[in-house]
């Protein structure tokens, strides 16, 4: 194996890049958003979000990532325990939120959304690295 092959199968240096996505919760349903975009992604289902830019606390990328995504204020949570990777270099983390004011659009990223009851949540395609945060988020469902 040259140094160059085990440099690239050993993780980068380098500070890991986040990414938070939200459990947002309205009427005892969980919203999922399918994205339109990139390609690899696009028709898969998760929970909507983005990446921290530099300076932003979770929670502020949480709320500025849905404003942008969906249109919608929100107030962010609790973090739901665990952490899961994305391409190499990125993690996802999940908060709960609440929806404020304002009705959901798929305005950035995604084409379709929808609010689902627990007994509705295996109805989509949900992308693998959000699976778990789901079954987990569907914890503070009501049963349905
Ligand atoms: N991502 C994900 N699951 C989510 C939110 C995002 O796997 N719930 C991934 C998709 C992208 C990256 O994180 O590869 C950055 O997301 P975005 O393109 O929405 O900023």
């Amino acid at each position: 194996m040259t140094d160059r092959t085990t440099r690239s199968a050993r993780p980068g240096p380098g500070p890991v890049v986040v990414v938070v996505a939200g459990a947002l919760y309205d009427q005892g349903r969980l919203l999922a958003a399918r994205r339109s975009a990139p390609a690899e992604l696009a028709g898969r289902w998760e929970l909507p979000g983005g990446k921290l830019e530099p300076g932003e606390s979770p929670e502020e990328a949480l709320v500025r990532e849905l404003r942008e995504e969906l249109g919608v204020e929100t107030e962010p949570g609790e973090r739901i325990p665990g952490e899961w990777p994305l391409k190499p270099g990125y993690v996802l983390r999940v908060w709960t939120a609440r929806l404020l004011s304002g009705e959901p659009r798929p305005l950035e990223d995604h084409d379709q959304l929808r609010w689902l009851a627990r007994h509705e949540l295996d109805s989509v395609d949900w992308l693998d690295q959000d699976r778990p945060a789901v079954a987990e988020a569907a914890r503070l469902l009501p049963a349905s």
